[in-house]
């Protein structure tokens, strides 16, 4: 199956309303060639989407958001709903993090409830695996990925309801990259669970790498069988190291 690619920004916990220049700055440089290449997704934080969407009004690139809560609304104090993603102008929304597994102690059911959370508003789910150091120390990373795939996701994910994305818990934030032939052991093992799954809607699904992507490491790590576009932290906050990730894949 042909997928195209994917290139998204996570901008986590940083961005006031003075980083609105760098949301012009990627309106302003996805041209016509990356347009033609890829789909460009960034995700600032919640405070600053509804002046993102009017700053992306008509450009292309998508906006997402960090996080859902599971309900749709209610008394969740500091909770953001699925639905006021929607009605910010957001299209996508990052579930399942590492940072909100591991410091937030987000189980799988939890993120399944949020997927389904994300589909009842039509937003498109992207869904966060990886496995931590000592899990791969331990040669257990192949087997933690699968039971978060397994059970982080609902019955009736399809190529067009949900992007997951392969994040080492080790590699993010740090600089270190998994080599290319581990990355593609694991891309291989999510997309046979998927298939496994979801049948032959499942080769359409697309299947990021995240964790320490840079400008000059992007190329390397795109070019991976089963790479289907990047979840780009730190190197996102900047719209010209983030576009020229998007040129080098
Ligand atoms: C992994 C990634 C973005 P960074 O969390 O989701 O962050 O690119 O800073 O490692």
């Amino acid at each position: 199956a042909s997928r195209r690619v994917l290139i998204a920004g996570n901008w986590k916990m940083n961005g006031l309303k003075s980083s609105l220049t760098e949301i012009e700055a990627l309106a302003a440089g996805y041209d016509g060639d990356l347009k033609a290449k890829l789909d460009l997704l960034v995700c600032p934080p919640a405070t600053l989407l509804i002046s993102a969407a009017e700053r992306l009004a008509g450009s292309g690139v998508q906006l997402g958001g960090q996080n859902c809560h599971p309900a749709p609304a209610g008394a969740h104090t500091g909770g953001i709903s699925a639905e006021m993603l929607k009605d910010a102008g957001v299209t996508s929304v990052i579930v399942g993090h590492s940072e909100r597994r591991t410091n937030l102690s987000e189980s799988d059911a939890v993120v399944m409830a949020k997927v389904k959370a994300a589909w009842c508003f039509g937003l498109l789910p992207i869904v966060c695996v990886g496995e931590t150091a000592e899990e791969r120390d331990a040669g257990e990373a192949v087997g933690v990925v699968t039971r978060q795939v397994h059970q982080s996701l609902p019955e009736g994910c399809t190529a067009s309801n949900l992007v997951i994305a392969y994040e080492p818990v080790w590699a993010i934030g740090t600089g270190r990259t998994p080599t290319p032939e581990d990355v593609a052991n694991i891309h291989g093992t999510i997309r046979s669970v998927l298939r496994s799954q979801f049948g032959v809607e499942a080769d359409g699904i697309r299947i990021l790498y995240g964790g320490s992507v840079k400008p000059d490491n992007a190329a390397t790590l795109m070019a991976v069988a089963d790479v289907d576009g990047a979840l780009v932290g730190g190197a996102s906050l900047k719209a010209a190291d983030f576009l020229a990730i998007a040129r080098a894949t």
